[in-house]
């Protein structure tokens, strides 16, 4: 079967337009291949087999073009297969592929670093290092800060996700399908409120001042500050629900970690490079933590990760003590430089808060006219419905779903998240047109008017 008659990039017709049902049938035979072959604990939000991607579409292999508002869960955000992309990864791909940075050095990681300690937030002396996932980036960053601190102990916040390795599913906080008998999970994790305005009891005017109480009233009585390492936060949160917490609370908390030698862990993973509408979420307030975790849209969807920090922090743990054999790939180095580039050069930054200027008046026109949007919320290109049974804040997963199902099937790329299932998210391509993005949303329109 010949999936390659298309090329992708920007170049591709920017356009909606499906020809089969979706699933098509080329999509659905793949499928069929795909259960023989690929394990049952992978699963898809949408089983449609791409051949080319490029802006703000999807080409399947029926030959549909669909609208991304997920760009592989914030990860394509300068589009798929973007030009500086593609043209540095070819370059690089020519020259070499591998050397392992642990046994012969090249100049790109080194290039890599160099941005991120340029771009990420806080003007001090910065050292990084490069992974391959998410989860790796977020497992050594707790290795470095309990190596520089002495202490064990991690505080993480309710709905939180850090990913689906031991230490970071101990991180993660929802169950279903991220820890379900994947148990014994590592130790010395401990859980806070997270200040969720939505639901906090309190409403949300009072959630910044007393979700700080909370926590750190909670680490006081049960862990103890000067066992501390590290708290990680997403500045705004990912899988957990697209959940911005209100201003003054990472602010606080920094000061809080600051008073106390705790380092103070930013997981950007999702948030980072450019999706809300900032290069970093932390930029929002000017909160400046001491460790960053990076990942997604840092390499235009090459897999790569990094931790960028205090050099004295960074610098604690001994030659040899970090590594892998694939982290800071040559090739994946030479896409994030080709993604960073364009980031800046075509101000994705603006784009994002642009992106978040269209969608979050329509979202709240749409939340006014369908009582079952009970929140709507997010900064820039990160931004999120929830959806509850009317007049209560009892969460509406199966209206969710329905929701993105008929998405789905009128050729609309939606995710959704949430620890309750509950939370249609967007997460466009930077690049995306305004004509799509817009086209999109009416998508998105019909969708709940047919609830
Ligand atoms: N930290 C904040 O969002 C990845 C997970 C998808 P990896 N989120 C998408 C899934 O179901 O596995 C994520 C994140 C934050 C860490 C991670 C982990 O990043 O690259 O998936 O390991």
């Amino acid at each position: 079967m010949n999936l390659h008659s298309t090329v992708g990039g920007p170049g591709l017709a920017q356009q909606r337009h499906l020809v089969t049902e979706i699933p098509g049938p080329v999509s659905r035979e793949l499928l069929e291949r795909r259960q023989r072959s690929v394990a049952r604990g992978l699963s898809h939000v949408l089983p449609i087999f791409v051949t080319a991607a490029g802006g703000g579409v999807l080409i399947d292999a029926d030959g549909n073009s669909l609208i991304d508002f997920g760009s592989g869960i914030a990860v394509t955000s300068v589009g798929n297969s973007a030009e500086l992309v593609v043209s540095r990864v070819t370059e690089q791909v020519a020259h070499f592929t591998h050397t392992c940075f642990m046994v012969v050095p090249y100049e790109g990681y080194v290039e890599v670093c160099e941005e991120l300690n340029r771009v990420t937030p806080g003007t001090y002396d910065k050292r990084s290092a490069l992974f391959n996932s998410g989860a790796e980036a977020v497992e050594n960053a707790v290795k470095i800060a309990r190596h520089a601190t002495g202490r064990q102990a991690v505080v993480v916040f309710d709905h939180a996700y850090h990913g689906r390795t031991n230490l970071t599913m101990a991180m993660t906080a929802k169950n279903m399908p991220y820890k379900d008998g994947f148990g014994p999970f590592a130790g010395e994790v401990y859980r806070a409120p997270m200040a969720y305005p939505f639901r906090w009891p309190g409403g949300p005017a009072a959630c910044a001042a007393e979700a700080l109480d909370v926590v750190t009233g909670l680490i006081h009585a049960q862990v103890g500050e000067s066992r501390v390492a590290a708290v990680v936060i997403e500045p705004v949160q990912g899988e957990g629900g697209f959940i911005v917490p209100p201003d003054g609370f990472l602010p606080g908390l920094a000061e809080y970690c600051r008073e106390h030698g705790i380092v103070f862990i930013a997981d950007e993973i999702q948030s980072g490079f450019c999706r809300t509408g900032d290069w970093f979420a932390c930029d929002h307030e000017g909160v400046v933590p001491d460790l960053v975790t990076t990942a997604k849209g840092i390499a235009g969807g090459l897999p790569l990760a990094g931790v960028t920090g205090r050099a004295e922090i960074m610098d604690a743990v001994h030659a040899g003590g970090l590594g892998g054999t694939y982290g800071g790939n040559p090739v994946a180095c030479a896409a994030a430089l080709g993604a960073i580039e364009t980031m800046s050069k075509e101000d994705l930054p603006a784009a994002a808060r642009r992106i978040g200027d269209i969608m979050l008046p329509r979202l709240r026109k749409l939340a006014q006219q369908y009582p079952v949007i009970g929140d709507v919320r997010g900064r820039g290109a990160m931004i999120a419905i929830e959806l509850v049974k009317p007049g209560t804040i009892e969460p509406d997963a199966a209206a969710t779903a329905r929701v993105a199902k008929a998405c789905h099937a009128a050729g609309l790329i939606v995710l959704t998240c949430g620890t309750f299932g509950n939370v249609l998210r967007f997460l466009p391509p930077l690049v995306i047109s305004e004509e799509l993005l817009n086209e999109g949303l009416g998508v998105l329109e019909e969708a709940f008017a047919a609830l």
